[in-house]
């Protein structure tokens, strides 16, 4: 049995939402994130040695890195699925760039913005606030959202020849990038003049039974 180590508002949700594609029995270990560091529990250490989500274990076997994960159970539960294209194909050739993409582009500027605005308005000597403040309002606006708003353009104009990330149907690649697209309508202001597009692959996306029950399963989640 395929058993989720999930973290509550994280990554492994995606994994749960593919489970659900692939129609594979799993059971969900549940671990909740400090409220106020939003750090995992040290518990999830014991399952791999970096403590993130997600990780899943698979009989002696345990799969950590979410692109790493769905490689794995696509290999393994999933080769008939439809959700990986044919190798050799225009399709799979954009497969593996959004699958690649997601975490390896998408995800570490979101990531820096939650971070960088999180320093604004950590608790400080008053003294060092505005300081603090002002490195971080320039490096967002040098860095982190310039390169948000191309990011974005670019996933938005991708999606003009195309309704899913690879092609006409749902890839494994659509739900890894998932996770980056539901952050950025969080945090980087998705809206129907800019991105219609991608507002309307997230509702294709939480549209689908499978997502749906993934929900159901992982219990309610926040990006924000
Ligand atoms: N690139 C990794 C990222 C894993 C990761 O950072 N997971 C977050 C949850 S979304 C986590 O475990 N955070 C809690 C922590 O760092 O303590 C993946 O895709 O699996």
């Amino acid at each position: 049995m395929i058993t989720v180590h999930h973290l509550n508002n994280s990554r492994s949700q995606r994994i749960l939402w593919l489970l659900e594609e692939l129609g594979q029995p799993y059971e969900i270990k549940r671990y909740e994130r400090d409220a106020k560091t939003m750090l995992a529990p040290p518990e999830l250490l014991r399952v791999h040695p970096l403590g993130k989500s997600p990780v899943i274990t698979d009989g002696d076997l345990t799969v950590a890195e979410s692109g790493a994960i769905v490689e794995y159970l696509l290999d393994t539960y999933g080769e008939a699925s439809g959700l990986r294209p044919a190798r050799g194909t225009a399709a799979f050739r954009r497969y593996t760039y959004w699958l690649h993409f997601a975490e390896g582009s998408a995800m570490p500027p979101m990531v820096m913005k939650l971070v960088f605005q999180k320093i604004k308005s950590t608790p400080m000597p008053f003294f060092a606030r505005p300081i603090a403040r002002g490195i971080a309002d320039k490096v967002l606006a040098a860095f982190i959202d310039p390169n948000l708003q191309r990011q974005i353009a670019f996933m938005e104009a991708e999606l003009a020849g195309s309704p899913w990330f690879a092609g006409q149907a749902l890839t494994a690649a659509d739900i890894q990038m998932s996770f980056p697209i539901e952050a950025a309508n969080q945090r980087a202001g998705l809206s129907g003049e800019r991105t219609p597009r991608l507002l309307d692959w997230l509702a294709r996306a939480h549209a689908r039974p499978a997502y749906q029950r993934a929900l159901q399963r992982g219990g309610p989640y926040d990006y924000a």
